[in-house]
């Protein structure tokens, strides 16, 4: 499969691991915009937000508590910020649904 986070999942693609289960896994973004910044990635390959389903509900959620574990694992307890990018004007990159957690710094509103 050519999907970048699919074989960073795989193994065949080294990342800095942060937590992982059986149903997703979390690692350091390769380019921080912020001290702290994590990406959650479920293991089944769903191309965006958008392709995901009533069914992936309790994944969706999952991907939530995980965001906030990390967090309170990280030692944001000021604050961060969760953001999923969907589609091109989303400004996803990275076509394998992920979760950024971002802190460790005060964020701005709006997101440009
Ligand atoms: P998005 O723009 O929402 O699709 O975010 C994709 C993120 O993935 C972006 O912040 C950079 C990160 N990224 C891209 N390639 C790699 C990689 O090879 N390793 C890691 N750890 N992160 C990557």
């Amino acid at each position: 499969m050519d999907c970048l986070f699919c074989k960073i999942i795989a193994g065949e693609i080294p990342a800095k691991k942060l937590y992982e289960d059986e149903h997703a896994i979390a690692f350091a973004d390769i380019s921080p915009q912020a001290p702290v910044h994590v990406l959650i990635v479920p293991r089944r390959h769903i191309s965006s937000h958008a392709q995901a389903t009533r069914s992936d509900a309790s994944l969706l959620g999952h991907l939530l508590n995980v965001a906030s574990e990390i967090a309170h694992q990280q030692g944001l307890g000021k604050g961060f910020r969760t953001v999923i990018n969907t589609g091109p004007d989303g400004g996803q990159t990275v076509d394998h649904l992920h979760m950024h957690v971002l802190g460790g710094r005060a964020m701005h509103w709006p997101p440009g």
